[in-house]
């Protein structure tokens, strides 16, 4: 076994393989950028080296800084855990050059499963079942469309150098071709530089069933059993299982067989993973295969009980498989969440700031995570924050303890994923095992309707406002801006915003409970409580709250809610259902009504790629200004109301940082 190893990667992936290698009596170096100096897998690593930026460009994905670390810490061999240089053949070539052990399969094997469409044609030869399609070198778009009338309609076009749906296009008839072609072709050279395309004939509602594989240096291989990868939004994968649920035997028994031919197909060694596509009836097709270890590799671990880190690097200091195939089984059943720092109420935008509550759940779950209460999550990386993985005797004990262990998990700071992830788990076809990759489409109503909230989750915040104010009783600035009478009724003020107003809440102490009175002109918080507009809103409630949980009696009704700071507000998890509320400053210019500059401000740090008006323009609400690229995504600035364009304060190229107003706007007309 290894003396050392480097890990050249970061986050959830650099902690848990630091684990396994310190497990095993392996000492680790870690690499780390500016950005994270202070992050986990710095402080699981025996010693770490400095890298350069938090730009990955300038740093995790830069070769000779990777070596330079491993020869300067003396470690034997690289583990590059999956994203950043996992998939490099360049990379383990130079690794082999400098005598330092890549731990993964050989650089021919990453390039030839690098290419799609030279993977393809390997696989059809070696028995492999693939997509019916097209995937040769001629490229003449006639060429291209002939081959596609022949596979016949609908197909779907890829990237032969890509991943990720980067490149795709549904093409649903002939006449769509060409147009088609043209905007796949123009996203590929831009995504990967390279635009070559293959064809497939398209498999609706399919399912992404994969094999883990792992083969050893004297030509053995096994496979691990499958993972069901389904539940997707954007080719990201959310929710993943092993078993995959409702496999037929026959197909389950064809997959694996599948599955370790792809491997001996390229004398496969480490860990692998064969994609394939499930049709949810007889057939599996080969789709790729990944040159690494998976971000969903722990659910393989729990139904198997082996450690793929150990396997990878016992693999790679050259033992042999540590189990044959005989003695490799499944226990039970397991499931992965990923909770990501994004918001899927706005396309799914990741969600950059300071994790100022993490609490995740402690019983019976894995968590697999990079970052710890009050860590930042930055534009720079992956805005994955944990995953967690549950274990059951059966797939229902698993989707229980699953829904469970979302339901504990309190996150603030950051917008997240997930609620979305509990509704998912809780709707009856995903309990049914009936997942493909439709899924989050099919029940996009249920997933992503806005809660009912009505009133509670206001005077909740009220109550929480009163005990973060006014813990015991003592003066706080905050008391300076509140009514008092020397004879009266004790009366307190407290500000939210609804609706982007300002709303006062006037709360008078009655008896056991409150009544809040709620001023006159706020229409918005009216409109939310169904009365008349005219009318004065009185209404009466009682409750409890500390600094992070309380109830509230509305109606006659008890609700339990924990509640933490939020930004510049807080977040409430009421009845289980998370509610984000903002306080307005009533001192605050901009809480005289709705800030119209709020959305020409930069959502979160990145750089300028296109202005799509010329200064001075008259433009309509909602249309595009201009372009930013932030967290390897692009997002659109748009016009908040009907107005002109005064100027743009940045040029394409130009790096902008969180909230820096992007262009001068002037309302109306
Ligand atoms: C497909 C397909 C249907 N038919 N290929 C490939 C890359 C991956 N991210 C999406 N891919 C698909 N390839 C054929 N011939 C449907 C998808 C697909 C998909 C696959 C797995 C999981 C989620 C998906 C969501 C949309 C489309």
């Amino acid at each position: 076994m290894f003396q050392k190893i480097l890990i050249a990667n970061r986050g959830e992936i650099a902690c848990r393989i630091a684990k396994t290698a310190r497990r095993l009596g392996v000492k680790v170096a870690a690499v780390y950028s500016e950005a994270d100096r202070n992050a986990l897998h710095v402080q699981l690593a025996d010693e770490a080296v400095f890298i350069g930026p938090a730009a990955t460009s300038q740093s995790y994905l830069v070769i000779d800084k990777i070596i330079d670390a491993a020869k300067q810490t003396g470690a034997q061999a690289i583990h590059p855990g999956y994203g950043f240089l996992s998939e490099n053949a360049d990379f383990a070539r130079r690794c082999q050059q400098e005598g330092l052990v890549f731990i993964g399969p050989s650089a021919e094997t990453i390039e030839t499963m690098g290419s799609k469409s030279a993977a393809k044609t390997l696989m059809e030869q070696s028995g492999v079942p693939i997509v019916p399609g097209y995937q040769d070198t001629d490229q003449a778009t006639g060429r291209l469309e002939q081959e596609a009338k022949r596979i016949g309609y609908p197909v779907l076009l890829k990237a032969s150098a890509g991943g990720g749906g980067k490149g795709m296009r549904l093409v649903e008839n002939g006449a769509d071709f060409t147009a088609a072609l043209d905007s796949a072709k123009r996203e590929a050279l831009a995504s990967f530089g390279d635009d070559r395309m293959l064809i497939e004939k398209f498999v609706p509602r399919a399912r992404h069933v994969e094999v883990q594989v792992f083969g050893d240096q004297s030509g053995n291989i096994v496979h691990l059993f499958e993972r069901d990868c389904s539940i997707q939004r954007r080719h990201q994968k959310v929710i993943e299982e092993a078993p995959a649920p409702n496999l037929p035997a026959a197909v389950r028994t064809h997959l694996y067989d599948a599955g370790v031919k792809a491997a001996q197909a390229v004398d496969y060694v480490g860990a692998g993973t064969v994609e394939f596509l499930y049709d949810g009836k007889d057939d599996v097709y080969f789709m790729e295969m990944n040159t690494r270890l998976q971000v969903e590799h722990p659910v393989t671990e729990q139904i198997t009980g082996i450690d793929l880190v150990e396997w990878q690097l016992r693999i790679a200091a050259g033992e042999p498989l540590p189990r044959s195939q005989e003695r490799i089984s499944i226990q039970g059943h397991a499931m992965e969440a990923r909770i990501y720092a994004e918001d899927p109420r706005n396309d799914f935008l990741p969600s950059t700031g300071t994790l100022s509550t993490l609490i995740l759940p402690h019983h019976s779950t894995r968590i697999d995570s990079g970052v710890a209460k009050n860590d930042t999550v930055s534009p720079h990386y992956d805005p994955m924050i944990a995953k967690m993985t549950v274990h059951g005797a059966t797939r229902d004990a698993a989707v229980s303890a699953l829904a469970q262990a979302l339901d504990e998990t309190r996150i603030a700071g950051v917008e997240t994923n997930t609620h979305l992830l509990s509704s998912i788990v809780a709707i009856p076809a995903f309990q049914r095992g009936e997942v493909s990759t439709r899924f989050i489409d099919d029940h996009e109503a249920e997933l992503f309707n806005k809660p009912d909230d009505g009133f509670g989750p206001y005077l909740a915040a009220v109550l929480w406002l009163k005990a973060i104010r006014n813990p015991q009783g003592e003066s706080s600035p905050w008391n300076e801006l509140q009514g008092w009478r020397m004879n009266g009724p004790a009366e307190e003020t407290h500000w939210l915003t609804i609706d982007n107003q300002p709303v006062l809440f006037k709360l008078i102490t009655d008896g056991n409970g409150y009544v809040a009175n709620i001023d006159r002109t706020a229409t918005a918080a009216k409109r939310r409580a169904g009365t008349n507009l005219d009318a004065p809103l009185e209404i009466r409630f009682s409750g409890q709250c500390t600094a992070n949980q309380g109830s509230l009696t509305l109606n006659g009704q008890t609700k339990k809610f924990d509640a933490a700071p939020h930004k510049n507000g807080l977040r409430l998890w009421y009845d289980g259902i998370p509610f984000d509320i903002a306080i307005a400053n009533p001192l605050s210019p901009s809480a005289q009504g709705a800030s119209a500059e709020g959305s020409l401000v930069a959502p979160m740090p990145g750089a300028i790629v296109s202005l799509l008006v010329t200064e001075g323009k008259d433009v309509a609400a909602g249309e595009t200004l201009l372009v930013m690229e932030a967290m390897k995504m692009e997002h659109a600035i748009k016009a908040p109301q009907k107005g002109k364009v005064l100027a743009f304060r940045f040029q394409p190229g130009d790096q902008v940082k969180e909230g820096d107003l992007l262009v001068d706007f002037k309302e109306g007309s």
